[in-house]
Protein backbone atom coordinates (compact mmCIF):
# COMPACT_ATOMS: atom_id res chain seq x y z
CA UNK A 1 0.00 0.00 0.00
CA UNK A 2 1.61 3.69 -1.07
CA UNK A 3 -0.55 6.08 0.79
CA UNK A 4 -2.78 5.10 3.35
CA UNK A 5 -5.47 6.87 6.02
CA UNK A 6 -6.44 5.53 9.50
CA UNK A 7 -9.97 4.42 10.15
CA UNK A 8 -10.95 4.17 13.94
CA UNK A 9 -12.80 0.36 14.46
CA UNK A 10 -15.97 1.84 14.83
CA UNK A 11 -15.37 4.10 12.72
CA UNK A 12 -15.19 1.25 10.00
CA UNK A 13 -18.39 -0.30 10.60
CA UNK A 14 -20.04 2.95 11.16
CA UNK A 15 -18.63 3.77 6.50
CA UNK A 16 -20.15 0.28 5.70
CA UNK A 17 -23.63 0.88 7.78
CA UNK A 18 -23.54 4.25 5.95
CA UNK A 19 -23.07 3.16 2.48
CA UNK A 20 -25.11 -0.36 3.05
CA UNK A 21 -28.24 1.24 4.37
CA UNK A 22 -27.70 3.88 1.64
CA UNK A 23 -27.40 1.37 -0.85
CA UNK A 24 -30.94 -0.36 -0.04
CA UNK A 25 -29.81 -2.73 2.80
CA UNK A 26 -32.12 -3.35 5.85
CA UNK A 27 -30.81 -3.11 9.16
CA UNK A 28 -30.39 -6.75 10.33
CA UNK A 29 -28.42 -7.23 6.42
CA UNK A 30 -26.37 -4.34 7.00
CA UNK A 31 -25.55 -5.20 10.27
CA UNK A 32 -24.75 -8.45 9.40
CA UNK A 33 -22.61 -7.25 6.50
CA UNK A 34 -20.87 -4.59 8.08
CA UNK A 35 -19.57 -6.89 11.35
CA UNK A 36 -18.50 -8.93 8.24
CA UNK A 37 -16.40 -6.38 6.69
CA UNK A 38 -14.88 -5.23 10.07
CA UNK A 39 -13.91 -7.99 10.79
CA UNK A 40 -11.52 -8.86 8.06
CA UNK A 41 -10.52 -5.18 8.16
CA UNK A 42 -9.15 -5.42 11.22
CA UNK A 43 -7.39 -9.04 10.33
CA UNK A 44 -6.08 -6.62 7.73
CA UNK A 45 -8.03 -9.13 5.11
CA UNK A 46 -7.68 -6.06 2.04
CA UNK A 47 -9.52 -8.30 -0.87
CA UNK A 48 -12.50 -8.50 1.45
CA UNK A 49 -12.88 -5.90 3.58
CA UNK A 50 -14.01 -2.51 3.41
CA UNK A 51 -13.07 -2.80 -0.49
CA UNK A 52 -16.62 -5.55 -0.85
CA UNK A 53 -18.97 -2.55 -0.23
CA UNK A 54 -18.57 -1.94 -4.31
CA UNK A 55 -19.96 -5.59 -4.48
CA UNK A 56 -22.39 -5.05 -2.04
CA UNK A 57 -23.86 -1.99 -4.16
CA UNK A 58 -23.21 -3.35 -7.08
CA UNK A 59 -24.76 -6.55 -6.06
CA UNK A 60 -27.95 -4.14 -5.05
CA UNK A 61 -27.92 -2.25 -8.44
CA UNK A 62 -27.70 -5.29 -10.75
CA UNK A 63 -31.38 -5.57 -9.28
CA UNK A 64 -31.68 -9.36 -8.27
CA UNK A 65 -30.71 -9.03 -4.62
CA UNK A 66 -33.70 -8.72 -1.99
CA UNK A 67 -31.82 -6.41 0.70
CA UNK A 68 -34.80 -6.96 3.56
CA UNK A 69 -35.59 -10.77 2.76
CA UNK A 70 -35.31 -12.51 6.15
CA UNK A 71 -33.84 -15.95 6.00
CA UNK A 72 -35.72 -19.08 6.37
CA UNK A 73 -34.73 -21.92 8.54
CA UNK A 74 -35.89 -25.22 8.10
CA UNK A 75 -36.89 -27.80 10.89
CA UNK A 76 -35.00 -31.56 10.65
CA UNK A 77 -34.44 -34.09 12.95
CA UNK A 78 -31.65 -35.15 11.19
CA UNK A 79 -27.79 -33.82 11.23
CA UNK A 80 -28.57 -31.17 8.42
CA UNK A 81 -29.21 -27.45 9.04
CA UNK A 82 -30.77 -25.99 5.90
CA UNK A 83 -31.51 -21.97 5.69
CA UNK A 84 -33.05 -20.56 2.40
CA UNK A 85 -31.56 -16.96 2.22
CA UNK A 86 -34.14 -16.19 0.24
CA UNK A 87 -32.37 -14.24 -2.74
CA UNK A 88 -30.98 -12.15 0.15
CA UNK A 89 -27.22 -11.35 1.57
CA UNK A 90 -25.26 -15.27 2.78
CA UNK A 91 -24.47 -13.62 6.05
CA UNK A 92 -27.96 -12.85 7.90
CA UNK A 93 -28.76 -16.68 6.86
CA UNK A 94 -25.34 -18.12 8.52
CA UNK A 95 -26.23 -15.94 11.70
CA UNK A 96 -29.61 -17.51 12.22
CA UNK A 97 -28.65 -20.91 11.28
CA UNK A 98 -25.21 -21.12 13.55
CA UNK A 99 -26.80 -21.86 16.87
CA UNK A 100 -28.72 -24.97 15.15
CA UNK A 101 -25.99 -25.99 13.49
CA UNK A 102 -23.98 -25.93 16.50
CA UNK A 103 -26.55 -28.12 18.86
CA UNK A 104 -27.02 -30.49 15.90
CA UNK A 105 -23.21 -31.18 15.90
CA UNK A 106 -22.99 -31.56 19.65
CA UNK A 107 -25.69 -33.90 19.03
CA UNK A 108 -24.81 -36.12 16.47
CA UNK A 109 -20.93 -35.21 16.66
CA UNK A 110 -21.21 -33.92 13.16
CA UNK A 111 -23.72 -31.71 11.47
CA UNK A 112 -23.80 -29.88 8.42
CA UNK A 113 -25.56 -26.02 7.43
CA UNK A 114 -26.56 -25.62 3.76
CA UNK A 115 -27.38 -21.96 3.32
CA UNK A 116 -29.55 -22.01 -0.23
CA UNK A 117 -30.59 -18.87 -3.08
CA UNK A 118 -27.97 -16.71 -1.27
CA UNK A 119 -25.84 -13.62 -3.08
CA UNK A 120 -22.27 -14.39 -1.41
CA UNK A 121 -19.41 -11.85 -1.26
CA UNK A 122 -17.74 -12.84 1.77
CA UNK A 123 -14.42 -14.31 3.53
CA UNK A 124 -14.58 -17.54 5.14
CA UNK A 125 -12.81 -17.76 7.99
CA UNK A 126 -14.92 -15.98 9.75
CA UNK A 127 -17.83 -17.91 9.53
CA UNK A 128 -15.54 -21.17 10.55
CA UNK A 129 -13.91 -19.34 13.27
CA UNK A 130 -17.44 -18.75 15.07
CA UNK A 131 -17.58 -23.30 14.89
CA UNK A 132 -13.82 -23.53 16.03
CA UNK A 133 -14.63 -20.97 18.73
CA UNK A 134 -17.12 -22.91 20.41
CA UNK A 135 -14.37 -26.15 19.98
CA UNK A 136 -15.94 -27.35 17.22
CA UNK A 137 -13.31 -28.32 14.19
CA UNK A 138 -15.04 -26.91 10.85
CA UNK A 139 -14.96 -26.48 7.04
CA UNK A 140 -16.86 -24.13 4.46
CA UNK A 141 -17.11 -24.17 0.89
CA UNK A 142 -18.78 -21.85 -1.72
CA UNK A 143 -19.13 -21.13 -6.12
CA UNK A 144 -18.59 -18.14 -7.54
CA UNK A 145 -18.76 -17.20 -11.11
CA UNK A 146 -17.23 -19.76 -13.81
CA UNK A 147 -14.42 -17.46 -14.09
CA UNK A 148 -11.80 -19.70 -13.90
CA UNK A 149 -10.74 -22.87 -16.47
CA UNK A 150 -10.10 -26.26 -15.57
CA UNK A 151 -6.57 -27.46 -15.71
CA UNK A 152 -5.82 -27.87 -19.32
CA UNK A 153 -8.75 -25.94 -20.51
CA UNK A 154 -9.08 -22.59 -21.87
CA UNK A 155 -12.13 -20.81 -20.63
CA UNK A 156 -14.32 -20.51 -17.29
CA UNK A 157 -16.36 -23.64 -16.19
CA UNK A 158 -15.06 -22.77 -12.49
CA UNK A 159 -15.36 -20.32 -9.52
CA UNK A 160 -12.45 -18.66 -7.62
CA UNK A 161 -14.06 -21.50 -4.83
CA UNK A 162 -12.20 -21.21 -1.42
CA UNK A 163 -11.88 -23.63 1.17
CA UNK A 164 -11.69 -22.68 4.83
CA UNK A 165 -11.04 -24.89 8.01
CA UNK A 166 -10.73 -24.37 11.38
CA UNK A 167 -9.17 -26.50 14.34
CA UNK A 168 -10.23 -25.50 17.83
CA UNK A 169 -6.64 -24.88 20.48
CA UNK A 170 -6.73 -24.77 23.73
CA UNK A 171 -6.09 -21.09 25.15
CA UNK A 172 -4.46 -20.13 22.17
CA UNK A 173 -5.58 -18.99 18.16
CA UNK A 174 -7.38 -21.71 16.13
CA UNK A 175 -5.02 -23.43 13.50
CA UNK A 176 -7.14 -22.01 10.37
CA UNK A 177 -6.93 -21.99 6.48
CA UNK A 178 -8.89 -19.98 4.35
CA UNK A 179 -7.91 -19.80 0.23
CA UNK A 180 -9.41 -19.84 -3.47
CA UNK A 181 -8.65 -22.70 -5.12
CA UNK A 182 -7.89 -20.29 -8.15
CA UNK A 183 -4.23 -19.38 -7.96
CA UNK A 184 -5.52 -16.06 -6.66
CA UNK A 185 -9.41 -14.76 -5.65
CA UNK A 186 -10.83 -12.35 -8.00
CA UNK A 187 -10.51 -9.47 -5.30
CA UNK A 188 -6.71 -9.53 -5.18
CA UNK A 189 -7.09 -9.32 -9.16
CA UNK A 190 -9.42 -6.29 -9.09
CA UNK A 191 -6.86 -5.13 -6.57
CA UNK A 192 -3.57 -5.34 -8.83
CA UNK A 193 -5.87 -3.59 -11.12
CA UNK A 194 -6.58 -0.28 -9.50
CA UNK A 195 -2.85 -0.80 -7.99
CA UNK A 196 -1.77 -0.85 -11.35
CA UNK A 197 0.72 -3.56 -11.15
CA UNK A 198 1.18 -6.44 -13.06
CA UNK A 199 -0.25 -10.15 -11.63
CA UNK A 200 2.35 -12.52 -11.32
CA UNK A 201 3.14 -15.70 -14.07
CA UNK A 202 0.67 -18.61 -13.81
CA UNK A 203 -2.14 -16.95 -12.68
CA UNK A 204 -4.67 -16.04 -15.28
CA UNK A 205 -4.84 -16.31 -19.53
CA UNK A 206 -6.49 -13.53 -21.71
CA UNK A 207 -9.43 -14.04 -24.21
CA UNK A 208 -7.28 -15.85 -26.68
CA UNK A 209 -5.86 -18.42 -24.06
CA UNK A 210 -2.42 -17.16 -24.01
CA UNK A 211 -0.76 -16.52 -20.43
CA UNK A 212 -1.55 -12.58 -19.32
CA UNK A 213 -0.14 -10.54 -16.33
CA UNK A 214 -2.38 -7.40 -17.07
CA UNK A 215 -5.13 -7.88 -14.63
CA UNK A 216 -7.71 -6.53 -16.87
CA UNK A 217 -6.93 -8.87 -19.72
CA UNK A 218 -6.93 -11.68 -16.52
CA UNK A 219 -10.44 -10.42 -15.88
CA UNK A 220 -11.43 -10.65 -19.91
CA UNK A 221 -9.89 -13.89 -19.68
CA UNK A 222 -9.79 -16.86 -17.61
CA UNK A 223 -7.85 -17.23 -13.93
CA UNK A 224 -6.17 -20.55 -13.42
CA UNK A 225 -6.36 -23.05 -10.26
CA UNK A 226 -3.56 -23.30 -7.88
CA UNK A 227 -1.54 -26.42 -8.21
CA UNK A 228 -3.04 -27.19 -11.92
CA UNK A 229 -4.84 -30.49 -11.69
CA UNK A 230 -4.78 -30.60 -8.28
CA UNK A 231 -6.40 -27.15 -7.08
CA UNK A 232 -8.62 -28.00 -10.28
CA UNK A 233 -10.28 -31.40 -9.09
CA UNK A 234 -10.67 -29.78 -5.24
CA UNK A 235 -12.38 -26.66 -6.84
CA UNK A 236 -14.80 -29.15 -8.80
CA UNK A 237 -15.14 -30.86 -5.72
CA UNK A 238 -16.74 -27.84 -4.68
CA UNK A 239 -18.91 -26.82 -7.21
CA UNK A 240 -20.13 -30.40 -6.32
CA UNK A 241 -20.48 -30.49 -2.28
CA UNK A 242 -21.92 -26.75 -2.36
CA UNK A 243 -24.05 -26.98 -5.67
CA UNK A 244 -25.80 -30.11 -6.93
CA UNK A 245 -25.27 -31.87 -3.51
CA UNK A 246 -27.79 -29.24 -1.38
CA UNK A 247 -29.43 -28.34 -4.60
CA UNK A 248 -28.18 -25.15 -5.52
CA UNK A 249 -26.23 -23.53 -8.59
CA UNK A 250 -22.65 -23.99 -9.95
CA UNK A 251 -20.45 -21.64 -10.84
CA UNK A 252 -21.53 -21.79 -14.82
CA UNK A 253 -24.97 -21.58 -13.49
CA UNK A 254 -24.48 -18.54 -11.31
CA UNK A 255 -23.10 -16.69 -14.09
CA UNK A 256 -25.68 -17.59 -16.47
CA UNK A 257 -28.12 -16.37 -13.71
CA UNK A 258 -26.38 -12.84 -13.06
CA UNK A 259 -26.73 -12.34 -17.33
CA UNK A 260 -24.08 -9.86 -17.23
CA UNK A 261 -25.24 -8.04 -14.40
CA UNK A 262 -22.43 -6.98 -12.05
CA UNK A 263 -22.20 -8.30 -8.17
CA UNK A 264 -21.96 -10.92 -6.15
CA UNK A 265 -22.40 -14.47 -7.12
CA UNK A 266 -25.74 -16.39 -6.49
CA UNK A 267 -25.72 -19.41 -5.22
CA UNK A 268 -25.47 -21.91 -1.83
CA UNK A 269 -22.82 -22.53 0.84
CA UNK A 270 -22.09 -25.80 2.93
CA UNK A 271 -20.36 -25.39 6.25
CA UNK A 272 -19.66 -28.76 7.73
CA UNK A 273 -19.01 -28.99 11.56
CA UNK A 274 -17.32 -32.02 13.76
CA UNK A 275 -17.37 -32.64 17.57
CA UNK A 276 -13.48 -33.00 18.52
CA UNK A 277 -15.24 -34.57 21.93
CA UNK A 278 -17.14 -37.21 20.30
CA UNK A 279 -15.28 -38.05 17.59
CA UNK A 280 -11.68 -38.41 19.83
CA UNK A 281 -12.83 -41.90 21.49
CA UNK A 282 -12.98 -40.03 24.83
CA UNK A 283 -9.31 -39.22 24.58
CA UNK A 284 -9.93 -35.50 23.41
CA UNK A 285 -7.02 -34.30 25.66
CA UNK A 286 -4.46 -36.57 24.66
CA UNK A 287 -5.22 -36.24 21.16
CA UNK A 288 -5.31 -32.61 21.50
CA UNK A 289 -1.64 -32.55 22.67
CA UNK A 290 -0.88 -34.63 19.51
CA UNK A 291 -2.16 -32.45 17.79
CA UNK A 292 -0.36 -29.16 19.23
CA UNK A 293 2.86 -31.31 18.50
CA UNK A 294 2.60 -31.71 14.91
CA UNK A 295 1.93 -27.56 14.96
CA UNK A 296 5.00 -27.39 17.22
CA UNK A 297 7.37 -29.56 14.67
CA UNK A 298 6.18 -27.26 11.91
CA UNK A 299 6.82 -23.76 13.76
CA UNK A 300 9.87 -25.30 15.35
CA UNK A 301 11.04 -25.41 11.41
CA UNK A 302 10.84 -22.00 11.45
CA UNK A 303 7.44 -22.28 8.94
CA UNK A 304 4.63 -20.34 10.15
CA UNK A 305 1.17 -21.44 10.25
CA UNK A 306 -1.45 -20.11 7.96
CA UNK A 307 -3.53 -17.20 9.70
CA UNK A 308 -0.81 -16.29 11.93
CA UNK A 309 -0.63 -13.16 9.98
CA UNK A 310 -3.70 -11.96 9.80
CA UNK A 311 -3.62 -12.86 14.09
CA UNK A 312 -0.92 -10.99 14.45
CA UNK A 313 -2.71 -7.73 12.45
CA UNK A 314 -5.69 -8.38 14.54
CA UNK A 315 -3.67 -8.13 18.00
CA UNK A 316 -1.72 -4.98 16.30
CA UNK A 317 -4.74 -3.31 15.01
CA UNK A 318 -7.09 -3.62 18.14
CA UNK A 319 -4.34 -2.88 20.80
CA UNK A 320 -3.99 0.57 18.49
CA UNK A 321 -7.33 0.64 17.59
CA UNK A 322 -7.07 1.76 14.14
CA UNK A 323 -6.21 -0.11 10.62
CA UNK A 324 -4.51 1.47 7.66
CA UNK A 325 -6.62 1.44 4.33
CA UNK A 326 -5.05 2.70 0.80
CA UNK A 327 -6.22 6.61 0.68
CA UNK A 328 -7.42 5.28 -2.84
CA UNK A 329 -9.54 2.89 -1.39
CA UNK A 330 -10.55 5.53 1.41
CA UNK A 331 -11.20 8.28 -1.67
CA UNK A 332 -13.46 6.38 -4.01
CA UNK A 333 -15.15 4.54 -0.78
CA UNK A 334 -16.80 8.50 0.42
CA UNK A 335 -16.92 9.30 -3.44
CA UNK A 336 -19.52 6.12 -3.18
CA UNK A 337 -21.05 7.52 0.14
CA UNK A 338 -21.82 10.58 -1.59
CA UNK A 339 -23.43 9.06 -4.87
CA UNK A 340 -25.43 6.02 -2.90
P1 LIG B 1 -4.48 -15.93 0.44
O1 LIG B 1 -3.68 -16.48 -0.65
O2 LIG B 1 -4.30 -14.51 0.80
O3 LIG B 1 -4.26 -16.74 1.79
C1 LIG B 1 -4.68 -18.04 1.94
C2 LIG B 1 -4.36 -18.64 3.28
O4 LIG B 1 -3.00 -19.04 3.25
C3 LIG B 1 -4.53 -17.74 4.49
O5 LIG B 1 -5.05 -18.54 5.55
C4 LIG B 1 -3.10 -17.28 4.73
O6 LIG B 1 -2.82 -16.90 6.07
C5 LIG B 1 -2.31 -18.50 4.37
N1 LIG B 1 -0.94 -18.21 3.99
C6 LIG B 1 -0.50 -17.23 3.15
N2 LIG B 1 0.86 -17.28 3.06
C7 LIG B 1 1.26 -18.30 3.85
C8 LIG B 1 2.53 -18.86 4.18
N3 LIG B 1 3.64 -18.36 3.67
N4 LIG B 1 2.57 -19.89 5.04
C9 LIG B 1 1.43 -20.41 5.56
N5 LIG B 1 0.20 -19.91 5.29
C10 LIG B 1 0.11 -18.88 4.44
O7 LIG B 1 -6.05 -16.24 0.13
P2 LIG B 1 -6.87 -15.96 -1.19
O8 LIG B 1 -6.43 -14.68 -1.80
O9 LIG B 1 -6.91 -17.17 -2.01
O10 LIG B 1 -8.33 -15.74 -0.55
C11 LIG B 1 -8.57 -14.56 0.22
C12 LIG B 1 -9.98 -14.56 0.74
O11 LIG B 1 -10.89 -14.48 -0.33
C13 LIG B 1 -10.37 -15.81 1.53
O12 LIG B 1 -10.80 -15.37 2.81
C14 LIG B 1 -11.53 -16.40 0.76
O13 LIG B 1 -12.59 -16.94 1.55
C15 LIG B 1 -12.04 -15.19 0.00
N6 LIG B 1 -12.74 -15.61 -1.21
C16 LIG B 1 -14.10 -15.57 -1.24
C17 LIG B 1 -14.78 -16.00 -2.35
C18 LIG B 1 -16.28 -16.04 -2.38
O14 LIG B 1 -16.83 -16.45 -3.37
N7 LIG B 1 -16.98 -15.67 -1.36
C19 LIG B 1 -14.08 -16.47 -3.54
C20 LIG B 1 -12.65 -16.48 -3.40
C21 LIG B 1 -12.01 -16.06 -2.28
P3 LIG B 1 -2.65 -15.31 6.42
O15 LIG B 1 -4.01 -14.71 6.20
O16 LIG B 1 -2.21 -15.31 7.85
O17 LIG B 1 -1.61 -14.76 5.48
O1 LIG C 1 -12.45 -12.84 -4.62
O2 LIG C 1 -12.91 -14.49 -5.96
C1 LIG C 1 -13.25 -13.62 -5.17
C2 LIG C 1 -14.68 -13.49 -4.83
C3 LIG C 1 -15.74 -13.94 -5.52
C4 LIG C 1 -16.87 -13.59 -4.82
C5 LIG C 1 -16.47 -12.92 -3.72
N1 LIG C 1 -15.12 -12.86 -3.74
Amino acid sequence: MNETVKLELDEIKALSLNILTKSGFGTDHANAIAGMLATCQIDDCQSHGLFRLFMCNDTMKAGKIDGRVAPVLEHSDNAIVRVDAQDGMSLLAFEQALPVLIEKTRTHGIAAMAINRCFHFSALWPEVERLSAVGLAAMAMVPSHSWVAPAGGTRGSLGTNPLAFSWPRQGQDPFTFDFATSAFARGEIELYRRAGKPLPEGVAIDKDGQPTTDPQAAMEGAMLTFGGYKGSALSIMIELMAGPLIDDLTSLESMEYAEGAGGAPYHGEIILAFDPAQFSGGRLAANDTRAERLFADIIGQGARLPSQRRFAARARNTERGYVEIAKTLHDDLQALAAQV
